[in-house]
């Protein structure tokens, strides 16, 4: 029997469930989710293994219209997986008609010349007639290579996506070996892991101007648990005094939170101390922003 392998690129809008599609296909938490624009900011590979085949999925930071050296960073990041995969899946939403958004990235697909899959997601928001006017809206801007509708949270049609996928897979190596589930190391799921809890837990503009950073991951001998040392950047002095909240009670669900889903992912008890710091403006900062993991060659 040949093994066969590929690189698949998912890429959309923001918020249009990416990530949620990419952890249900993984059946584990890889890449952070929520409800506010632009949750994902690096790349992030989802590496998909069975006996006959390996299916590396790169989750991608949502395409928008940048207004900081971050959004930069972030919109590039997933443009340049256009030359990294075989397959891309767009993925729109069912319940939000087609966009200024959508239309640049069709432009950028077309010229890519790799075949692209249309994934509707969300189709549990929608009547099945509003679905198939989606479907008929967006067939006629592009020639896709199919068009696949599902539901990324419930999980419908998933596993028939994941089927098209195999089918049209090339004989090729196994890239990662069988255990390995995505390209970043502990600490930046960690610190992602953390950032998802503020972005759950805060509003307005906090998700946004929040970065995490682990400063110290080791395992400590007398309690044998794992003691990490985190620090949450924030913006602004204001931004400081509602991540901690009245009392600390906001960084304690916070670090609550996260300690039980690290917890989960490294299979071992965690001791989790949470600071906040204020460093103004760095998403318009290169070396803060390469500080905090947002440059092409470190996490
Ligand atoms: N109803 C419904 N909600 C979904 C579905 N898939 C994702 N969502 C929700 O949509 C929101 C965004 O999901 P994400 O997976 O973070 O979206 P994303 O495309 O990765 O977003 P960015 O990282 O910001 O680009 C979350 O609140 C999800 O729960 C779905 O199939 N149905
Ligand atoms: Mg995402």
């Amino acid at each position: 029997m040949t093994f066969k392998s590929g690189f698949v690129a998912i890429l959309g809008r923001p918020n249009v469930g990416k990530s949620t599609f990419l952890n249900h296909v993984m059946g584990q938490k890889i890449a952070i989710m929520s409800d506010k624009a632009q949750t994902t900011r690096n790349k992030i590979m989802g590496i998909y293994t069975t006996d006959k085949e390996q299916i590396v999925f790169i989750d991608t930071p949502g395409i928008h219209k940048p207004k900081t050296a971050l959004g930069d960073f972030m919109v590039e990041s997933a443009y340049s997986t256009l030359r990294e995969v075989d397959t891309v899946l767009f993925m729109v939403t069912a319940d939000e008609p087609r966009g200024k958004g959508d239309d640049m990235i069709i432009e950028r697909l077309k010229q890519a010349k790799v075949p692209v899959i249309l994934v509707v997601n969300k189709i549990d928001k929608v009547h099945p007639d509003q679905l198939l006017e989606q479907i008929e809206d967006f067939r006629t801007q592009m020639d896709f290579k199919e068009i696949i509708p599902i539901s990324a949270l419930q999980g419908n049609n998933v596993s028939h996506l994941v089927d098209v996928l195999s089918d049209n897979l090339e004989e090729g190596f196994q890239y990662f070996p069988a255990d390995q589930i995505t390209d970043h190391p502990e600490r930046f799921l960690v610190s992602e892991m953390i950032r998802e809890k503020v972005l759950q837990l805060t509003r307005e503009e906090i998700p946004h101007s929040v970065a995490v950073v682990i400063d110290e991951m080791k395992r400590d001998e007398d309690t044998d648990k794992i003691h990490i040392r985190a620090t949450i950047m924030v913006e602004r002095d204001s931004q400081k005094g509602i991540v901690i909240g009245k009392q600390g009670s906001m960084l304690k669900k916070i670090g609550t939170l996260a300690r039980k889903d690290i917890e989960v992912m490294l299979g071992d008890k965690v001791f989790l101390e949470t600071w906040v710091k204020v460093k103004k403006n760095w998403r318009d900062k290169k070396l803060d922003l390469a500080d905090f993991g947002y440059n092409e060659k470190e996490y």
